[in-house]
């Protein structure tokens, strides 16, 4: 039995898969794609993921796509090694219901900081004729680079990035507030807690972490979460984005957040 992954270490869903893999003892290859450099737009790999994104897992020669189906994919497939799903039809469908709007809200939302502060000087390096080859070369995101440009997303788009994610952040804390915590579902780690931990880790990288300082519930969460052993063997050096660019690593020392 072999599971192979095909992911990118700064990737906020292959962090998702990583966590599960770990999480669950399970062995993998790793395959570390560049995805500034279009690894993933590489007719080998679309033959994997037809999507041009990361993650993809090929499990005993079937490849499984999207970081939500392959996270609940292998608590299907290893359910008696920490489980990660409540077991009840109704929990289970609000465990769904979490999900669906953790990859509708802070997933998306979270990719426009992302591109504007740490990827956008890579896009600015390229000419005009290059930038506009490689959007029009992504099966999903093509709208989205056109949409930044070379100069970047606006201020307008930026604000309501950030107002969705100030959204999630209210949503998780009534979560917490509902369930007593330390977890989103309560007692339990659930596959809701590992879907929204990378988008948290991104703010906190964004040096944008001040969204939460008036929940010590989160606060609490994010701490114990990066107590587990998964969490160290999953955020490896190179999964930030503070470890990648430098640029952001001085900022955030300049704005005094490590
Ligand atoms: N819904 C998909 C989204 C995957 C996705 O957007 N992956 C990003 C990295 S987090 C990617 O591969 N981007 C490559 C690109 O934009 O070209 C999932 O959860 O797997």
């Amino acid at each position: 039995m072999t599971i192979v992954l095909y992911n990118a270490p700064q990737s906020t869903c292959s962090q998702r898969v990583r966590f599960v893999l770990h999480a669950k003892g399970q062995a993998f290859e790793e395959h570390k794609l560049n995805l500034l450099e279009g690894d993933q737009l590489k007719p080998e790999y679309l033959r994997l993921n037809p999507n041009g994104v990361v993650p993809t897992i090929v499990h005993d020669g079937v490849s499984v796509t999207d970081s939500s189906v392959i996270i609940e994919y292998l608590d299907e497939a290893f359910p008696n090694i920490a489980p990660l799903r409540p077991k009840g039809l109704t929990d289970l469908a609000r465990m769904r219901s979490m999900m669906r709007f953790i990859d509708e809200m802070p997933a998306a939302a979270i990719r426009v900081p992302t591109f504007n502060i740490a990827f956008l000087p890579r896009f600015q390096r390229m000419s005009e004729a290059e930038f506009l080859a490689f959007a029009d070369s992504k099966p999903l995101r093509k709208e989205f680079m056109l949409a930044m440009g070379q100069t970047g997303f606006p201020k307008k788009d930026m604000d309501e990035a950030v107002g969705r994610l100030e959204r999630t952040v209210e949503r998780m804390d009534q979560w917490l507030a509902a369930s007593g915590g330390p977890w989103l579902m309560g007692s339990e780690l659930t596959l809701a807690d590992i879907s929204l931990m990378p988008s948290l880790i991104r703010l906190e990288d964004l040096n944008l972490d001040s969204l939460w300082k008036g929940s010590p519930a989160i606060s609490r969460w994010l701490a114990m979460l990066k107590m587990q052993a998964a969490f160290k063997a999953t955020y490896y050096h190179g999964s930030l984005l503070t470890d990648q660019f430098p640029h952001l690593a001085e900022l955030k020392r300049q704005r005094g957040g490590g």
